[in-house]
């Protein structure tokens, strides 16, 4: 809910007053709303960084969808890789509502103008990574978002609560594919504990680095952006975790690990954050296989976007501008109306 409007018009420290108040309050921020040029363009950062993760997050386990063991596994996973792709839409829309142009969004993520999550570098190497992703890594999402469902932006945090019920049901299933995993043979059960050797320590950097070393916490938790520090929600992450691996009968691989019991909390090792921030700036294993993926998925399929684009500006009856498609996009369109319907396209404009 946003705080009711002000009645005259106001000059800027009035609207700032009534900003802050609205944030104090734990009211929503709305798009129409003012706000301070500081606190949008935070947003757009953070909801493009948020959608563009989505996006590539897609690329490690859709490598196995054509190597799934079972239909069912199959089933499970396209569903999974299809929602993380509407998770993303969601998100570029949340952030077309503070002026960002989608396109432009995706340009900077290939041009390295803006990050994704560095978690998404990192290869999938056996089927156990599925699981251990859905467990892990969406399970770190989850601790993550669930109090940004809470964020002062109203869309964002309206995204963040569907968001939230489908990575609660992805963490599930990839807890699920690893307890059946652990009841199998030896051999998949080394699958399970080598790939949680390999993502246990790159999860935990998902929450990004120290608050001692993260310019933007401050004042993203002023605004009500964030809720909670990186150091607070990978320790929460920690202290959910370490009693799902005792259950699942995996070693979590840090000699460190122990329950401190004045806080009952767990203490856990050093993390290595030079590692973080080489796959940040481009250096992980996967880096440059995400971006050229992305860049292809980009380019081959401009048509869509264009043919899409021309077909809207028509059905609206605005005039297709020529970068949106061209006469021959144009005519492509009007001839999929023409055979779907069975009678020509009531623009006037003729297409052969
Ligand atoms: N990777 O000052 P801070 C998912 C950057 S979705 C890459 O602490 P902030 C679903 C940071 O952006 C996963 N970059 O920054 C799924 C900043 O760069 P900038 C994504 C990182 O924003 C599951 C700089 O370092 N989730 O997994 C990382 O206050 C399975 C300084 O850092 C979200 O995006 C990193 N790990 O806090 C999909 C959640 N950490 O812009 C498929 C929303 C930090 O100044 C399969 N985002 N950086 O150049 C957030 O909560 C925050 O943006 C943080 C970073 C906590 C990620």
């Amino acid at each position: 809910m946003s705080a009711p409007p002000l009645e005259r018009p106001a000059d800027d420290t009035a609207l700032q007053a009534h900003f802050d108040a609205t944030v104090a309050a734990e009211h929503r921020i709305e798009p129409r709303d003012w706000m301070p040029e500081g606190y949008r363009k935070t947003l757009i950062r953070q909801i493009a960084q948020h959608a563009h993760s989505e996006i590539i997050g897609m690329q490690p386990e859709g490598d196995w969808l054509l190597a799934a063991p079972s239909l069912r596994r199959k089933a499970i996973l396209l569903a999974k890789v299809q929602d993380e792709a509407g998770h993303g839409l969601y998100l570029y829309s949340a952030a077309e509502t503070l002026g960002a142009d989608r396109a432009d969004l995706t340009d900077k993520l290939i041009e390295g103008r803006q990050k994704y999550s560095s978690i998404f570098n990192y290869p999938t190497l056996t089927y156990a990574d599925v699981g251990v992703i859905g467990w892990l890594v969406d399970g770190a999402a989850i601790c993550n978002q669930v109090p940004l469902c809470r964020s002062s932006y109203g869309p964002y945090a309206r995204a963040m609560i569907r968001v939230c019920k489908e990575e609660s049901f992805h963490q599930r299933q990839g807890y699920e594919l690893l307890m059946t995993m652990m009841r199998g043979t030896d051999a998949q059960r080394a699958m399970v504990q080598d790939a949680v050797d390999r993502w246990w320590w790159p999860s935990l950097m998902m929450f990004g680095p120290p608050d001692t070393d993260s310019p933007n916490s401050a004042q993203s938790m002023a605004w009500g952006i964030k809720r909670h520090s990186n150091d607070e929600l990978r320790q929460r992450f920690v202290d959910m975790t370490v009693p799902q691996a005792e259950f699942l009968g995996v070693t979590l691989p840090d000699p460190e690990l122990s329950l401190d019991p004045e806080t009952g909390r767990y203490r856990f090792g050093a993390i290595d954050w030079d590692e973080l921030k080489r796959v940040i700036s481009g250096g992980g294993p996967c880096n440059v296989e995400r971006i050229t993926r992305r860049r292809a998925a980009r380019d081959d399929n401009a048509w869509v976007t264009e043919a899409a684009t021309a077909y809207a500006a028509k059905r609206t009856g605005e005039r297709a501008s020529p970068q949106a498609g061209g006469t021959s996009r144009l005519r492509g369109t009007a001839t999929e109306e023409r055979n779907e319907s069975g009678v020509e396209p009531s623009s006037p404009e003729k297409h052969s």
